[in-house]
């Protein structure tokens, strides 16, 4: 197949034959139409066997502690989606319940003659991969549209850290940094939905997204969140503003917590709203006519992050299976934090006593308060939140699994391999490397309140969280 889609992307995860009928794209991941190598593949396989191209979605009853808030956004957004496909004749099915048994179902229901699906290396969606790959009477390829470099061809194993794996995708990110073809009309309409399973439908054939939320087995509590549009029009839109007004200061105000100086977009990336492919494109070609040098800095440090360290958290979470418990972390570290585990903790604090801010420390409860009111922590104080969590309680187990509990339970952008990595840097050294040693640390990088407080202006950032707890 003469394909735009790289074929270093795609990966086949069983052993079928292409035969006729529909091809499938099992949107998960990537939850958008535009820019999505996973569809543009789905819909050239179609185009080439003049078949229908039609997009399913499944519907988990609960993901990773995530509650209404994470749900509602993401439902917001694939309310968008279908629309989108819609207009473009392409067909949208919202499946509810057990993904490794729905698709199956509607495939066969369908007679698909392909499935296509995203990539994503945490375990739930590789478990329900495989159980689909097993049981599909149709060829299932897998898709890379999450990152730039596709993550099996980045690096064959586990990265130490960024600087092992920097040399690697810098040396193929120009075959792979480009812009995207345009998802095109299609010119094979999908058979009519009489022909195609019902599901929760409502009139005229469009999904009631409203009914969907009754099927959710998910925590109510955590409340609404209005700081963010959900969809891939409003991920678009606030790319663009980032890169006009905000990215000539990144580098000097992203990583003050006082300063609202970070782009604010992992909740849009997170959900595949916005393609990292996009971002980094459009960041990489801004401001190119003027000889920026501030500009250039920030555009440096801003694709570090996006590209280098982001793709590192796939390379982590796809190479280690114990990338969420202290087995993934580095042999120096396991060791070294086990030496440390009865020394004694000047604070313990229990899960409720973290999850309602209720600590000696203030700094470290306004981060809580900031996650909690308004879905998203300043990157800077995730770092000290995650480590202070080490800090205060009996053993590093108990210290990730709490602050994995919170973060995917009350950010926005959770439930991320960003988040797993993230994570187990702070607590567990990976991906960085052993510093002095000290009680309770061992070797892990230690960061105090002193330290914070001689760096920034403190005050002005617990102000911001009041400000915001009081909205
Ligand atoms: P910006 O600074 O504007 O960065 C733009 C994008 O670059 C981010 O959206 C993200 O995709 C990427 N990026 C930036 N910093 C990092 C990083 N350190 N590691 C990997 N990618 C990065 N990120 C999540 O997406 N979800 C999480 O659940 C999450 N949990 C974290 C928990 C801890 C303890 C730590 C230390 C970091 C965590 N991060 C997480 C990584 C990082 O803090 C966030 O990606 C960032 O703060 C998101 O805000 P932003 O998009 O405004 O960031
Ligand atoms: N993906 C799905 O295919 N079905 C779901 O029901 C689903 C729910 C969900 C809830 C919160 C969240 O943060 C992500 C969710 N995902 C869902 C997204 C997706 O599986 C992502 O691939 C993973 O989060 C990895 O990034």
């Amino acid at each position: 197949m003469n394909t735009a889609v790289d074929q270093s992307r795609v990966e086949k995860l069983n052993r079928e034959p292409v035969t006729e009928g529909p091809v499938i794209y099992w949107m998960s991941r990537d939850q958008r139409v535009q820019d999505n190598w996973a569809l543009l593949y789905a819909q050239e396989m179609a185009l080439e066997r003049r078949q229908p191209l039609v997009v399913i979605f499944c519907l988990a009853p609960e993901f990773l502690g995530a509650t209404l808030r994470q749900y509602r956004f993401m439902l917001q957004g694939l309310a968008g989606v279908e629309m989108k496909l819609r207009e473009l004749d392409i067909g949208f099915f919202l499946l509810t319940g057990d993904p490794g048994r729905e698709i199956i179902r509607f495939c066969r229901e369908v007679r698909a003659g392909a499935l296509v699906g995203d990539f994503s290396p945490l375990r739930i969606n590789r478990c329900w991969k495989a159980s689909v790959a097993e049981n599909l009477p149709a060829p299932f390829f897998e898709v890379d549209a999450h990152n730039i470099v596709p993550c099996r061809l980045a690096s064959e194993k586990q990265e130490y850290a960024a600087y092992t794996f920097r040399p690697k995708i810098k040396k193929l990110l120009p075959g792979y940094l480009t812009d995207y073809p345009p998802l095109k009309p299609h010119p094979h309409p999908y058979p009519a939905p009489a022909g195609l399973p019902q599901n929760e439908r409502g009139k005229g054939g469009v999904t009631s997204w409203q009914a969907l939320e009754k099927t959710l087995n998910v925590e109510r509590t955590a409340h609404e969140l209005t700081g963010y549009v959900p969809g891939e029009k409003a991920g678009r839109e606030a790319m663009e503003q980032f890169i006009n007004a905000k990215l000539p200061a990144y580098a000097a105000d992203r990583n003050d917590p006082s300063k609202d100086g970070q782009s604010n977009l992992s909740p849009y990336l997170h959900f595949g709203q916005l393609s990292p492919q996009r971002l980094a494109f459009e960041v990489a070609k801004a401001g190119t006519e003027t000889a920026d040098a501030a500009l250039e800095t920030s555009k440096e440090e801003f694709l570090e992050e996006l590209v280098v360290r982001r793709e590192l958290s796939d390379n982590y979470c796809f190479y280690n299976e114990d990338y969420d418990n202290p087995a993934g972390f580095p042999r120096w570290a396991r060791e070294n934090l086990e030496e440390h585990k009865q020394d004694p903790r000047e604070y313990l604090y229990s899960r409720s006593d973290f999850e309602e801010a209720r600590t000696h420390d203030q700094l470290w409860n306004a981060a809580q308060n900031e996650m909690v009111v308004g879905g998203k922590m300043h990157g800077y104080m995730r770092m000290y939140w995650a480590k202070k969590i080490l800090e205060w309680t009996e053993t590093p187990e108990q210290a990730q699994a709490y602050a994995i509990y919170l973060n995917d339970k009350y950010s926005l952008d959770g439930r991320d391999p960003n988040g797993y990595s993230g994570i187990a840097w702070s607590i567990g050294g990976v991906h960085d490397r052993a510093w002095g040693e000290r009680p309770v640390f061992g070797k892990v990088r230690y960061m105090s309140y002193r330290g914070i407080r001689s760096k920034f202006n403190i005050d002005a950032y617990l102000a911001r969280v009041r400000a915001l707890m009081q909205q």
